[in-house]
């Protein structure tokens, strides 16, 4: 069976999830989802990145052990990604024993390789973004995303060699185009490393909250390095070779496009220089924005998933996020526009479809359905459906996978309103093609259905049972549930109307 690891970026936790970091974590399990359905043996880890001076200082001004707080924060953060329907397989915390085994391995591999040095660092570091800055980054003396001026360090610190793997990277660049994407991002990444790379601290001196640097323990592992160790670390390095070797390169890392240098240039670098394989693809997605502002805790611009998840449910929310955002660029959140999909896309259409279909078959036929195996046009449409959604979410153009997926409800509407089965069934002589009206509408909405469901797991399920198909999400698989079924007779049950239309209400509470 293929295998297939995955991870997202994992949390600072000095603050709880907000639309923008679930958004991230949401497109990443439908991308794990999508796999899973289509046969690959697949590996989501998600995780928190703990040892950030930010969540420290969060800690001390709530008067908490830093631990303990990042402990609750575990918490807080599950319960919202228990709420979005993550299905994660694994949760990495970069306090835990597994993740200092591995920072330990790359740090002593790397020292050992004769690329770390040390050297005395002045200049900008920003603490919201846990980054060294140039004079250069900052607008006005400003970090540009944060809007605080950075703190002015001057320390003894250990250095990577970065710059020693400008030609390597350039060379993995050339010889991999599909590294990293989409391809706006490798461009801009490009561009850097063809202007040249300087080396980089790794060690920040005279702090407690972080993995003592074990070439010199009087110096912590600088975060965003201990950070990105966390992949290699969740899947055993320097503590489990079989899963390391059962999972490791990462097949993709799932990260938002402020990132990408860290994951796309730094990390390899380390990884070269430690002798591992690097990641087979790196993806930086889109920001979420807020009236035309990124998303953002520190901005005031933050939505609260839950509050967002509660106005129609998870899977109106996942499905709003895949498909309105082209996956790869920004977009704009707002409650009423996400009310408007919820009407059109859920409501007026696939909730209408199944609350017509599902009430036809138990008023016309007691709700057994049978198959005429006569062709339909709607047959044709959903084979190409499935090999253009396939094609798409392959590629992570997510939201064109659920937008060829609605033009087949779209036609499946149509077909309904032509050949109009209330009419046909005023007339007993009408009956055969009754039969295959019934069966074909709910076929190609099976078919759909089963489509949507990396998207919108919990309804999917829901919708499939009501149709007679009551598999597991487990037992699914693209090859064979994304077939047109023509020879399975089924029982079509009706039930509470899914989606009822949403009427105007005013803003939640919280909201900006
Ligand atoms: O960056 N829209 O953590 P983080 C979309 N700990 N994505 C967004 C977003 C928005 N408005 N705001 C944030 C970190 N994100 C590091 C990562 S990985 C080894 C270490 C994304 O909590 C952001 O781009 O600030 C990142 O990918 C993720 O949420 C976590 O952000």
């Amino acid at each position: 069976m293929p295998r297939f690891y995955l991870t997202t970026a994992i949390d600072y936790v000095n603050s709880r999830p907000h639309l923008g970091t679930a958004y991230e974590k949401i497109t990443a399990d439908v991308i794990a989802r999508f796999k899973r359905l289509s046969g690959v043996q697949t590996h989501f880890v998600m995780g928190n990145d703990e040892h950030s001076q930010n969540v420290f200082r969060r800690a001390r001004d709530l008067g908490q052990d830093p631990l303990a707080y990042c402990d609750r924060m575990e918490q807080e953060f599950r319960e919202v990604w228990g709420a979005l329907d993550l299905s994660f397989d694994d949760f990495i915390r970069t306090t835990q024993p597994r993740h200092k085994a591995a920072v330990e391995t790359i740090v002593n591999r790397i020292a050992a390789a004769g690329d770390l040095y040390q050297a005395d660092y002045e200049g900008w570091y920003c603490v919201g973004c846990e980054a060294f800055k140039q004079e250069k980054d900052l607008v006005d003396g400003l970090c540009p995303i944060h809007r605080t001026k950075p703190d002015w360090i001057k320390e003894r610190n250990h250095f990577f060699k970065l710059s020693a793997y400008r030609d390597r990277l350039l060379a993995h660049f050339a010889e991999h185009p599909e590294f990293l994407q989409p391809d706006v991002r490798r461009n801009e990444i490009l561009r850097l490393l063809e202007a040249g790379l300087d080396d980089i601290s790794i060690s920040r001196a005279g702090q407690s909250w972080g993995i003592p640097l074990p070439t010199d323990p009087s110096s912590v592992v600088y975060v965003w390095f201990d950070a990105l160790i966390n992949y290699a670390s969740a899947v055993g390095l320097g503590t489990d070779p079989a899963l390391l070797d059962t999972w490791w390169p990462a097949d993709l890392h799932v990260i938002g496009k402020d990132i990408t240098r860290f994951h796309s240039v730094i990390w390899p670098a380390m990884l070269m220089s430690a002798g591992l394989p690097v990641p087979r693809q790196v993806f930086g997605h889109g920001w979420v924005h807020l009236r035309g502002e990124k998303m953002s805790k520190s901005l005031g611009t933050a939505i609260d998933p839950l509050e967002a998840a509660q106005r129609f449910g998870t899977d109106a929310l996942r499905l709003f996020l895949t498909k309105e955002i082209p996956y790869g660029a920004d977009g704009d959140f707002s409650y009423e526009r996400f009310e408007e999909r919820y009407n059109t896309d859920l409501a007026n259409n696939l909730g209408n479809l199944v609350n017509r279909v599902a009430a036809m078959a138990v008023r016309y036929r007691r709700g057994r359905l049978t198959p005429t195996g006569s062709p339909s046009r709607l047959q044709d449409l959903a084979a190409t459906t499935v090999r253009e959604y396939g094609d798409a979410m392959e590629s992570y153009a997510l939201h064109q996978g659920v937008a060829s997926v609605y033009r087949l409800l779209d036609a499946t509407n149509e077909y309904l309103a032509e050949r109009a089965p209330w009419t046909l069934a005023k007339d007993p002589a009408n009956d055969a093609a009754l039969d295959e009206v019934l069966f074909t509408a709910a076929e190609s909405l099976r078919l759909a259905t089963v489509l949507l469901g990396p998207v919108m797991p919990a309804s999917t399920q829901a919708i499939l049972a009501r149709l007679g198909d009551h598999a597991s999400i487990a037992a699914r698989r693209l090859a064979t549930d994304g077939a047109w079924h023509n020879g399975d007779a089924r029982t079509v049950t009706s039930g509470e109307a899914l989606w009822p239309r949403a009427e105007p209400r005013p803003e939640p509470s919280g909201t900006p």
